[in-house]
């Protein structure tokens, strides 16, 4: 260790005399990758470079030498490794060391932007920019980032660091000002933060509504009722998002019925049964958690430091504040308590062919009573399932395992309507009351794009929907560039964009789009996900984002990378599973709910065919899960297209929920899949470093002999930059600022310090000889 100590200081010494003879060269002009060339050029100057280790780590370093394609490289940590050139990248100047913007670096690869993230994240500072997107690192702790005197603090700009606040006051500055509805669109994966961003970003506007005015503490007890009916426990966060008024999340009401070891069901079924009063247990025939078959297969009731009863009482205040009627709540849990009694409905097989009959016991009779129907009428749409022969409707029993699948489509059907039905109790109340403005911003908690080694229909549509978010990102980043550079004069057709459109274009193109092949294919009652799968190769495999793939898997080329998928289950994923002898039950119950729930999946359907069909007719005419999907997203594309965007990526710095660690390899992939790494290539393709007139002559000025000095800023920074020969096509001249390619600013850097080194050392000749 001793000798590499010294071999360091030596090297640090041999810099500083060089440095004094440097200054007089021109600027030299290379891109990240042609940098290869110009190795010699890190060489002489004593630049910094990444060097790519055995491990597939990179260490911050400088060359030494070169020998054909092998580099020597003194590494930060004084060893000497030997490399080939190939593993080596150029590293930012020290100026720009954790610099709040990554898009301000002068090399955007992959190490020089995990390193300034790292850094920020080292010291708390958990929010950085890339262009006009926010990152947002999850410090899995608290930091003391937040509350009123932030709020103040960034409403009247006295601070101007990245956060989440400065994201939200640009969306009501924007809204008041140009009269625009707003969206800030957060996402990222599992425990990354983005359900914590938004309400940081509630919080904020909420401030701004005027804290005492009472908008402050309704926004905020929206979000504990949605967070109570959409959240639940899963291995990766104890409070997990799994079911958004947008897009269909991960497994979304699947999780009614079925969970895995260590995940609950929804907070709310929990927090009814510990906390409901004698009253309401009496009047749902409640019982506790562990008695109901939907709740007590994971064997995990209760989350540590929870308290589920405390929780109910919370949300019963909630409801009150955002004036959930008594009469409301109480169907509310009506519908809950049904749900779980569907649960524990059990079925007797009657013949050898396995098919059954319901029980009519306590749960079938509990189940009936909660929503208002006949008790025999739920044993029928249970067991049997209506078709037709000729022209008569003959009713077949069903099979056990088809049966089961009928009872929880029903209980799924119920909860995902009840969750719809509270939203838009929630956006009526909120809207209820107040001078509307008509203008508004919506926060969008969204799951990012996934790849796994095993993709399914899950992953399909988040990939699509986030394929979606990314072309409208894409557009809008367009724009904002295309903006300023037309206002500041600049030649904006030199800089080029890529659209998604092809890969959006496989999922939706009819008749031979993905989602209009597995519509198809699921409709056709012999299909399997083989025939699917080879239906995909037949039309799709001239297509350059898609490729067949042996074993039923096809891969498709997302703007994040390619995703291999297995098209296993995704025929019986994409079919919806409601019977229409089921939703003729709903419509049938004396209760209002079940009734509503009923009428507005009819609605539904006549919007999207033929508006003469019948209940009869809703089997064919049924909506697949992927169609819907799509309209869904559709939907809400129509209105983020009607508003200006805000980004937010969340990023979790590690998969053990700790502080303070942090896993590169882990924070690569997400900004690979959130898009940052695409936010700072579309940088790259650009002018990514901009600074005013003034702001480089300032720093650059002194360069210049002293003729040019008196020359106004625009004229001295094509002086400096003439003098010191930079390429044209590397840059272009605004009326206010200076555009450059990326990397030219570091190479200016570096010239600057080197010339300051020089100065200093003939200040300190000078001092010595005055002493
Ligand atoms: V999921 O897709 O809904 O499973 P999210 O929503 O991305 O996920 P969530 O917001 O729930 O993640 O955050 C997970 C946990 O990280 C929280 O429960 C907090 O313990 C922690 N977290 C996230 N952001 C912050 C923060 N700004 N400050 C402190 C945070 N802790
Ligand atoms: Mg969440």
């Amino acid at each position: 260790p001793e000798e590499k100590e010294c071999n360091h200081r030596l090297a640090e010494k041999d810099g500083a005399s060089l440095a004094s003879a440097a200054c007089s060269s021109s600027v030299p002009q290379f891109r990240d990758s042609e940098w290869n060339d110009n190795v010699g050029y890190f060489i002489k100057k004593k630049l910094r470079v990444w060097c790519r280790l055995l491990d597939g780590q990179w260490q911050s370093g400088q060359i030494q030498s070169t020998l054909g394609e092998e580099a020597s490289v003194l590494l930060s940590d004084g060893s000497v490794v030997t490399v080939s050139t190939g593993e080596l990248l150029p590293a930012n100047p020290e100026i720009l060391e954790g610099v709040d913007d990554l898009t301000q670096l002068s090399y955007l690869n992959e190490p020089s932007v995990l390193h300034n993230l790292h850094q920020r994240h080292s010291r708390d500072i958990i929010y950085s920019k890339a262009g006009p997107v926010l990152i947002a690192i999850n410090p899995f702790k608290a930091v003391q980032l937040y509350g009123n005197d932030f709020v103040t603090a960034y409403r009247q700009k006295l601070l101007d660091s990245p956060h989440v606040y400065a994201v939200a006051d640009a969306a009501y500055t924007e809204m008041m000002a140009d009269e625009r509805n707003q969206s800030i669109i957060i996402s990222g994966e599992s425990g990354a933060g983005k359900t914590e961003t938004a309400k940081i970003a509630m919080q904020y506007l909420a401030a701004l509504g005027g804290g005492s005015s009472g908008i402050e503490c309704e926004v905020l007890q929206t979000s504990c009722i949605l967070e109570a009916f959409g959240n639940a426990k899963t291995s990766r966060n104890d409070n997990s998002s799994r079911f958004g008024k947008y897009g269909e999340r991960k497994s979304r009401p699947s999780r009614v019925v079925q969970l895995a070891s260590g995940e609950r069901s929804y907070h709310i079924f929990y927090q009814l049964c510990a906390g409901a009063s004698s009253v309401l247990k009496d009047k749902l025939n409640l019982k506790t958690a562990s008695e109901y078959n939907y709740l007590n297969q994971s064997a995990c009731l209760a989350i540590h430091d929870v308290d589920d009863a405390e929780k109910f009482h919370v949300l019963m205040e909630a409801f009150k504040t955002i004036r959930i009627s008594k009469e409301d709540q109480e169907h509310a849990f009506e519908m809950l308590a049904a749900v779980l009694w569907l649960g524990n409905i059990s079925f007797k097989v009657v013949d050898t062919e396995n098919h059954v009959e319901v029980v009519a016991d306590e749960a079938t009779l509990s189940a009936a009573r909660l929503m208002g129907c006949n008790a025999q009428h739920l044993m029928v749409a249970l067991s049997t399932k209506r078709i037709q022969a000729g022209k008569d409707n003959v009713a077949k029993k069903l099979t056990l395992q088809q049966a089961i699948a009928t009872r929880d489509a029903l209980a799924k059907f119920v909860y995902a309507s009840l969750f719809d039905w509270l939203v838009e109790k929630i956006n009526r109340s909120l809207a209820m009351g107040k001078q509307h403005t008509g203008r508004s911003i919506t926060i969008l908690d969204i799951y990012g794009f996934e790849s796994f080694t095993k993709n399914s229909f899950e992953q399909f549509c988040i990939n699509y929907a986030n394929e979606r978010l990314q072309q409208h990102f894409n557009r809008h980043l367009f724009k904002l560039e295309q903006e300023e550079y037309e206002l500041d004069g600049i030649d904006w057709t030199k800089v080029e964009f890529e659209d998604n459109q092809e890969c959006l274009n496989l999922f939706e193109k009819k008749p031979i789009g993905l989602i209009s092949l597995l519509d198809e294919e699921s409709n056709f009652p012999k299909a399997t996900d083989m025939t699917f799968a080879s239906k995909l190769k037949q039309h799709l495999n001239a297509d350059p984002c898609f490729k067949g793939e042996r074993g039923g898997a096809f891969s498709i080329r997302h703007y994040a990378g390619e995703v291999l998928y297995d098209t296993s289950g995704f025929l019986e994923k994409n079919r919806d599973p409601l019977h229409s002898d089921t939703l003729q039950l709903l419509s049938s119950c004396s209760s209002r709910l079940p009734q509503l729930f009923a009428s507005s999946k009819l609605n539904q359907l006549q919007k999207t065919t033929n508006p003469s069909s019948q209940l009869g007719a809703f089997d064919s005419h049924k909506q697949s899960v992927g169609t819907k999907f799509k309209g869904q997203l559709f939907k809400l594309m129509q209105q983020l297209e009607n508003s200006t965007p805000h980004f937010i990526r969340c990023i979790k710095p590690n998969s053990k929920q700790l502080p303070g660690a942090y896993e590169r390899d882990l924070v690569l992939e997400q900004l690979r899949c959130c898009g940052v790494l695409e936010v700072v290539r579309i940088s790259k393709s650009g002018y990514p470093t901009r600074m005013t007139h003034q702001e480089f002559t300032r720093r650059y000025g002194f360069l210049l002999s002293e003729n040019n000095i008196c020359l106004d800023p625009l004229s001295m920074s094509v002086a400096i930059l003439q003098q010191f020969d930079v390429l044209p096509e590397t840059y272009q001249v605004g009326y206010t600022k200076l555009y450059f390619r990326v990397g030219q600013i570091g190479a200016l850097e570096a010239m600057r310090k080197q010339f300051l080194q020089g100065t200093l050392e003939v200040q300190k000749c000078f001092r010595g000889n005055q002493a």
